[in-house]
């Protein structure tokens, strides 16, 4: 077992104007159409011009709520999974020059005030990945069996990453660019996150947790994930283990 994570040490107040011009904002959406515009409005109105919106081959209005909002808008025209999504947002954001990347959900569960402190440990050179947490600082509040699914996530990716984290499976993270380019997605659904985590180890890029606000709404929770797909994810996550 790894030593324990390192935290961030603390968040900065503000984040330099050219840190935030040279972000992009990847929002992998699928039938979002309800939440994705002020997501991306609230993003833009916080001083991150750059969002970029892969709609995952929803059925709804999502790519053209996120165009209106000012989002850039990439379309699968079949649905292929979250990983999938945030893999083609993270090559357009890098081919579009993108410094420092941050991925971010369309449901309107991540709160923009986290992202400077997302991004400040990065901006000081001290890691290559932020790992957004909700499980460090105050007590999220979060249904029981979805905390109890989110442990064994932890639980899991200790065995099978050998990497020590709070929250394994949290959609809010910051990558430097060298970060975002050593980083290749395979695992096209949910999936991806320990692909991810694995990666960050194999890879030996440096990394943090930073605390960050969850919010947990009807419509997130109706939408979400059901506990029950957790199996589906290991299962996943072992196949492409075992075939990669
Ligand atoms: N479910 C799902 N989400 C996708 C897909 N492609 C992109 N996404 C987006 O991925 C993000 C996270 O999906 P959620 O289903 O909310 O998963 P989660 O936030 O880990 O789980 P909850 O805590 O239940 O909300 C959302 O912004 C989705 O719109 C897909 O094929 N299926
Ligand atoms: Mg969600």
């Amino acid at each position: 077992m790894s030593e324990p994570l390192p935290q961030a040490s603390t968040p900065p107040a503000s984040l330099l104007e050219s840190v935030r011009a040279s972000t992009f904002v990847v929002i992998a959406a699928f039938n979002e159409a309800k939440a994705i515009g002020h997501v991306v409005a609230e993003l833009r109105q916080a001083g991150f011009p750059n969002v970029v919106v892969v709609d995952d081959g929803s059925t709804d209005a999502t790519a053209e709520q996120a165009r209106i909002a000012g989002a850039a808008v990439l379309t699968h025209l079949i649905n292929r999974g979250q990983g999938a999504a945030l893999q083609t947002g993270i090559t357009y954001a890098l081919r579009s020059g993108a410094q420092y990347l941050a991925t971010f959900d369309a449901d309107g569960q991540h709160d923009v005030a986290d992202l400077p402190a997302m991004l400040g440990p990065l901006e000081r050179g001290e890691v290559e990945i932020c790992l957004g947490s909700r499980f460090l600082g105050k007590r999220a509040q979060m249904p029981k069996l979805r905390r109890l699914v989110l442990f064994g996530a932890v639980v899991f990716t200790r065995l099978t990453s050998r990497i020590k984290l709070t929250d394994a499976h949290n959609g809010l993270r910051a990558f430097s660019r060298k970060a975002a380019l050593t980083i290749d997605l395979q695992l096209d659904r949910m999936a991806h996150a320990s692909e991810i985590v694995d990666q960050v180890r194999s890879c030996g890029l440096s990394y943090c947790e930073v605390p960050v606000h969850i919010r947990y709404t009807d419509y997130s929770l109706a939408k979400g994930q059901k506990s029950s797909a957790a199996l589906r994810v290991a299962f996943d996550y072992l196949i492409g283990r075992v075939f990669r």
